[in-house]
């Protein structure tokens, strides 16, 4: 039962659920070739969010700016092939949300740790704004918060739980968002943390 959130934005709550313990299998599998890091910032500053990736492209961030390429800097090597379980799952809730023809060709994986979170900002270094967004949550629970398309719009606050997907497309793709620290807890599966499993068609 798919709830829109605004045009574009669809949640699909507990999509993943079933399929969460191989997903949480999976991170870990690409986390071993491809180690979870804090970037740094333009600015300076160091994230709290700590970040890998899968698939043929990867978001990195360090002093000289956002972009996304083929290898990973802290190895020196290629990204790990995103694993069909992923990009499966990422296809069919686009499908759901009506993007049928969304080939994601980047994965970025969040972990936030107690206190880890992330502040208003736009996902703005992809080529095809047309092209949507699709997150999956795995874990703790976090506040996310769903903005406007100006920094300054008010802001909508929605839980986002274990296994809920959602799908960014349409107007709603260049919307501010972020997370609120995450709180203390636990959960079966990914202990401490909270995993957010970010697919992309960024090249
Ligand atoms: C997260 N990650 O929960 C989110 C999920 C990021 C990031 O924001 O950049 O790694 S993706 C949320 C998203 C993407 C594109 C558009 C909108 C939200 N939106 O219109 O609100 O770790
Ligand atoms: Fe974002």
């Amino acid at each position: 039962q798919p709830l829109t959130l605004q045009s574009g934005a669809l949640v699909l709550p507990r999509f993943a659920e079933s399929r969460s313990a191989a997903l949480v299998q999976a991170i870990a599998a690409v986390a071993a070739v491809a180690p979870f890091r804090r970037m740094e910032t333009p600015g300076g500053f160091t994230m709290s969010a700590a970040m890998t990736n899968c698939g043929p492209l990867g978001w990195v961030s360090d002093r000289t700016g956002y972009r996304y390429q083929t290898d990973d800097p802290t190895t020196g090597k290629p990204w790990p092939a995103m694993l069909s379980i992923m990009r499966n799952l990422a296809m069919e809730a686009a499908v759901e949300a009506g993007f049928p023809g969304f080939e994601p060709d980047a994965c970025l994986v969040n972990r936030y740790q107690p206190g880890a979170r992330m502040s208003l900002h736009q996902d703005r270094n992809e080529q095809d704004f047309s092209q949507p967004i699709v997150s999956v949550s795995l874990g703790l629970s976090m506040v996310f918060l769903f903005g406007g398309l100006r920094r300054q719009d008010k802001t909508q606050k929605i839980t986002l739980s274990h296994g809920d997907v959602v799908v960014w497309g349409g107007p709603s793709r260049l919307r501010y968002h972020g997370v609120l620290a995450l709180k203390p807890g636990s959960h079966p599966q990914t202990g401490a943390c909270r995993y957010n499993l970010t697919f992309r068609r960024a090249g």
